[in-house]
């Protein structure tokens, strides 16, 4: 069962439901293919050995296109003129990736098809996903079509085999023994990913090694790429700012300077030389100590446009990112991206979008949407999701994170009035853009189950298929990630969708209620550290975030405050602004609140903190009682992989709320309200 955990949600376990086996039964005899590219014939493979293992008989290639009960696949093109005929409208009105899975009449037949190779790969795992979750297969009639063009991991994996922020092992890419060695699990890496859409990725480290962009790198690189591209996955690269001087022997990486500029367009000559279809440049600059375009005193839109310009000629584009803060700056880190950012909207080069993380300070378990969205209508934004869980348990404690994702794609900007979602403004239908994009840092590393925690598999399995729709609903995806991963029995379904649905609150809850953020400890981000002061940059530290004292608690982000509240539209500042209407969830990210303010639930402040800390562990601690029911569905392996995983949860829940409470109740001076446990 090790080779369960590795399979992630693509088990295809025979199916249970008899009445169900024998209606697919019934439905599936055969597979015919058009075309013979490698991906229809990767395509045809998924589909015989997915169905084959589905049904628990052999589904064999039917030469005969006519035959009745077969599944037909192919690119539109490449169908018969008959089945042509049959689908024209339908593909008419979906873009290159989508797919149509259609019941034809005649005999039959089930059709599987897009105008291009990937889309029917596509539209082959979401016929196998209907059969995965115990669907009807009757009568089919699907379009489907990613609103999102660039669905993109992110690897923080650096070129000597560690990642930053991976909790997985280290990293699945081993360049010493690439080029010639191609590890089974890059193409187990990519299938995966097809299996959800994703179609880009980035291979290293924003905090990049500018030794990627030599020659020695670009075979290994090549490598990848060519083993990806029939997945439909396209490789980009992170761009070192100051690599002209690095690896080129330049006196200056000066965006101005026509050797430098010269420099990036025959690099990037050099990379489409061998990779025809590079993706483009992630870069991280001025941020964090990453060299950038303001050592030479211009700026983002100098330095991305010159990279824009390079890649522009082959197609490729520069996804440029706008998480900066400075220490020179002694404004609230939450207001610096967009104070310097907004002022450039409309001044980037058509092939630049400009990458925001879901919320202005960094990753937590609970952000406002970052006030860029919906502030730059002229300028395509991508979103920045982090799959791993750096602030958030590490690959230890259970999380489903497509319900933060949710709730930041959810959360209406007003920035064109009521409806101003932030998937709208991602998706480049409120401002149109054709470029459009959505990234998560990955959580995949070498571990046998790849991330770490069985079900951190579902939050990689959860970004894809948001960023192929940014609307879907976490629950669904929820359900679907445990039908095919583990069981369809709803006995299991039910329960263990609702744990992990609530699975986001509890953590907020045993962390940082009510809007307190960034109170790990410092550099590693794991477990408590609210009292942590000592570091050189004063917004590295804990107390800058919560600004705990006597009279109180919260970061006062208000018109009496540092303002933040005033990058957002007016509507929604109102609300952030007026402790009455601020959301209680994010009371103390806006708000400097007293311990004895009242609550809406009518206790003080300091109770509710406490009793919102006291339900995180028992939120936990039902998590654990649910899945001790659930040892009948599971393989015994991994049922015990998370049982343990949860244990060291809920210890840690403990650890968090006795922690922060016997800090924070320094300054408020007050008991533990009743059913709050008290620290031993
Ligand atoms: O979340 C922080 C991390 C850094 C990371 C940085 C970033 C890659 O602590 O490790 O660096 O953000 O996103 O650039």
């Amino acid at each position: 069962s090790a080779q369960k955990d590795y399979k992630l949600w693509l088990q295809y376990n025979k199916v249970e439901d008899a009445t169900i086996l024998n209606s697919y039964r019934s439905t599936i005899k055969g597979v015919h293919a058009f075309g013979n590219s490698e991906t229809i014939a990767i395509a045809t493979k998924e589909i015989e050995q997915g169905l084959s293992s589905l049904l628990g008989q052999e589904i064999h290639k039917i030469n005969n296109e006519n035959s009745a009960n077969i599944i037909v696949i192919g690119k539109t093109s490449e169908l018969s003129a008959e089945l042509q005929q049959n689908i024209q409208k339908d593909i008419r009105i979906i873009n290159n990736e989508g797919y149509v899975i259609k019941t034809l009449n005649n005999n039959k037949q089930v059709l599987i098809t897009g105008k291009t190779d990937v889309a029917v790969l596509y539209g082959v795992f979401h016929f196998l996903r209907l059969l995965q979750t115990n669907q009807s297969i009757s009568n089919l009639a699907i379009t489907d079509a990613p609103k999102i063009n660039v669905r993109i991991l992110n690897h923080w994996d650096n070129l000597n085999e560690t990642v930053e922020r991976g909790y997985a092992g280290s990293s699945i890419w081993n360049w010493q023994k690439l080029p010639d060695f191609i590890d089974q699990r890059y193409i187990d890496y990519a299938r995966a990913n097809a299996s959800i859409g994703i179609n880009g990725t980035v291979l290293n480290n924003v905090n990049a090694n500018a030794l990627i962009l030599t020659p020695q790198y670009f075979e290994k690189v090549t490598a990848l790429a060519n083993t990806f591209r029939p997945y439909g996955i396209k490789v980009y690269l992170t761009a070192r700012f100051s690599a002209p001087i690095e690896i080129g022997k330049l006196k200056t990486a000066d965006p101005y300077d026509p050797e430098v500029q010269k420099w990036w367009k025959d690099k990037t000559a050099e990379i489409y030389k061998s990779i025809p279809d590079f993706g483009g440049f992630l870069v991280k600059a001025n941020s964090e100590g990453q060299p950038g375009p303001q050592n030479y005193g211009r700026n983002h839109v100098d330095g991305a446009n010159m990279l824009a310009d390079a890649l522009a000629p082959f197609g490729g584009i520069v996804m440029w990112r706008a998480f900066v803060y400075s220490e020179h700056n002694t404004d609230d880190r939450a207001k610096q991206a967009y104070s310097e950012f907004v002022p450039y909207d409309g001044k980037f080069r058509d092939n630049v979008i400009v990458q925001v993380k879901n919320g202005a300070i960094d990753f937590q378990p609970r952000e406002p949407f970052h006030p860029m969205f919906g502030a730059m209508p002229k300028t395509p934004l991508m979103m920045e999701f982090q799959i791993t869980q750096e602030y958030l348990g590490f690959s230890t404690h259970l999380v489903f994170l497509p319900k933060l994702f949710q709730e930041v794609l959810q959360s209406d900007t007003y920035s064109k009035g009521k409806g101003s979602t932030v998937a709208k403004i991602i998706d480049g239908s409120l401002d149109p853009h054709k470029l459009t994009g959505m990234a998560g840092v990955a959580n995949i590393g070498s571990d046998i189950n790849w991330c770490g925690h069985p079900f951190a598999q579902a939050n990689w399995y959860g970004f894809g298929r948001l960023a192929w729709n940014p609307n879907l609903d976490s629950k669904t995806i929820a359900e679907e990630w445990l039908r095919m991963t583990f069981s369809n029995n709803e006995k299991f379904v039910q329960p263990v969708q609702e744990m992990m649905i609530d699975s986001r609150e509890a953590v907020v809850n045993y962390m940082t209620p009510l809007g307190l953020h960034h109170i790990m400890d410092t550099g590693h981000h794991y477990g408590p550290g609210p009292w942590v002061s000592n570091l050189s940059r004063p917004e590295w530290n804990p107390v800058y975030y919560h600004k705990a004292d006597k009279n109180g608690i919260g970061f006062d982000r208000s018109s009496t405050g540092s303002n933040a509240t005033a990058q957002y539209a007016p509507e929604i500042a109102k609300e952030f602004n007026d402790i009455a209407k601020c959301p209680e969830k994010d009371l103390l990210w806006f708000h400097h609140v007293s311990w004895d303010y009242k609550l809406k639930n009518g206790a003080t402040l300091w109770d509710g903190l406490a009793q919102k800390y006291q339900e995180g562990v028992n939120q936990v601690g039902n998590m654990q009682s649910t899945w001790g029911k659930m040892k009948p569905y599971v393989d015994e392996q991994r049922f015990h992989e998370v049982e343990m995983l949860l244990n060291i949860q809920h210890k840690e829940a403990k650890w968090w709320r006795d922690a922060c409470l016997l800090y924070f109740q320094q300054f408020s001076g007050k008991e533990l309200p009743n059913g709050v446990e008290k620290p031993t």
